[in-house]
């Protein structure tokens, strides 16, 4: 059994020392009222961020703060190389061929908005197919609904089943009709199902489709391959991966983002400008017009760092791990109805309802013992209205969540049932 060390060695590696990773964010430290101790369980909305994160941004404006790309000054320089060595760092993480495709946007909602505005903006007519799913985010859907209502472009969607997962066999009739754009979530915000995204896209490339691969939930947890996955563009943000908010990456493949035409037009995105004409700047810069939120740059590569550090296989097995534990707990709960695939097929999400008890009254209730969760249709309205209701409650975790917090959640579910019994 040559392997017979392995399995223990991996145990080891996979340890997360949490209350280490805890003492990284000094936010988890608060008390939301006296004596009440912060419970964080909202990490799909915003991530926390760690003292590395801030120090970082902290540092750039106590110490290098300067416009990038003009200036031959010491501090323009300083500024430019630490905001170009945090592109390089992005791309890394990603496994992106080239930091020259990855362009920095103002989160995942302006990256597939810049695709909807210059890539399909040149290349979808009326008539022409879009495949989204309906667990997408708004952010997935609002766009092509805008471009659906200028241009005429069909849209369809990949439907979820009653356990959350995509239908692929719907997907396989809607491939046959030709679509020139699929556009879906790795991972839903509310479901938490992983989607094979590999399979998904090898198989939209087959009848000569797009992709977008909205990467907002599983970049921050789970190991992204942009190569391996065979994406043509995903988009992410950095606030939900230790990062800050006011930034977000779209990766791109080469020969698209060199054909597609500028998206905001200003100062930087280009190589010459004449009274009446212009020349675009070459990638990534084409598609970065003005001053850019170069702290937060600077933050999203502190946030990268941060990540690699920890290792993004022990983040996911750690959330694994919490998720497992807080379906179980969730699952004995009399009257409480969870959404979405089991532990295995999804990522650190929990949303659910109470009999007879709404959503945001959970949330209040909750929030009373320091329990932050959400509560609503998380941007997610058309996924709700398939299951019938308009809003869920939802618990999320991350690398720092500990099964003591879960424990706390349970506890405070019941103390909700209490109340309204
Ligand atoms: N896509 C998915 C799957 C998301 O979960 C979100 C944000 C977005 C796109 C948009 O990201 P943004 O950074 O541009 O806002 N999701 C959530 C959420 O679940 N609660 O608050 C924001």
């Amino acid at each position: 059994m040559e392997s017979a060390n392995f399995p223990l060695f991996t145990i080891i590696l996979m340890t997360l020392n949490i209350q280490k990773i805890r003492a990284d964010f000094p936010i988890l430290n608060r008390e939301v009222k006296p004596g009440v101790q912060l419970v964080y369980l909202d990490s799909t909305a915003t991530s926390q961020k760690p003292l590395a994160v801030i120090d970082a941004m902290d540092s750039y404006y106590r110490n290098s703060n300067a416009n990038i790309h003009r200036g031959v000054h010491t501090l323009a320089e300083e500024a430019t190389k630490l905001y170009e060595d945090a592109r390089e760092k992005i791309a890394k993480f990603i496994n992106a061929p080239s930091a020259r495709q990855i362009i920095y946007t103002r989160n995942t909602t302006e990256s597939i908005n810049l695709i909807a505005y210059t890539w399909a903006r040149a290349n979808l007519k009326a008539g022409d197919l879009v495949i989204l799913t309906e667990m997408e985010h708004h952010s997935n859907l609002v766009p092509w609904h805008i471009l659906q209502a200028e241009r005429g472009i069909e849209l369809e969607f990949i439907p979820v089943t009653d356990n959350g997962l995509l239908d692929l066999d719907v997907y396989k009739t809607l491939l046959s009709r030709s679509p020139r754009l699929v556009s879906f979530t790795h991972m839903s915000n509310v479901l938490g199902t992983i989607n094979p995204a590999r399979e998904m896209i090898v198989m939209a490339h087959a009848v000569g489709a797009i992709t977008i691969l909205d990467a907002a939930q599983s970049i921050p947890h789970l190991k992204v391959d942009v190569q391996n996955l065979g994406a043509d563009f995903v988009a992410f943000s950095a606030h939900k991966m230790c990062g800050p908010t006011g930034i977000g990456a779209l990766y791109g493949r080469l020969e698209l983002l060199e054909a597609m035409p500028p998206f905001l037009g200003g100062g930087d995105m280009i190589k010459e400008v004449k009274l009446r004409s212009f020349r675009t700047n070459s990638l990534p810069y084409k598609f970065e017009a003005g001053t850019p939120a170069i702290a937060e740059a600077i933050g999203f590569g502190a946030a990268v760092d941060y990540l690699n550090s920890i290792g993004m296989d022990n983040i996911a097995e750690h959330e694994h791990e919490i998720t497992e534990y807080a379906l179980e707990r969730l699952e004995e709960i009399p009257g409480l109805k969870l959404f979405g695939p089991s532990a295995d097929k999804k990522g650190g999400v929990a949303a659910f309802t109470l009999e007879g008890i709404h959503p945001h009254d959970v949330a209040q209730i909750l929030d009373k013992d320091g329990i932050a969760v959400r509560a609503g249709h998380h941007c997610a309205q058309p996924l709700h209205e398939k299951f019938g209701i308009p809003a869920t409650s939802r618990a999320s975790f991350y690398l720092y969540s500990t099964k003591n917090e879960v424990d706390m959640l349970i506890q405070g579910i019941y103390k909700v049932k209490e109340l309204f019994a």
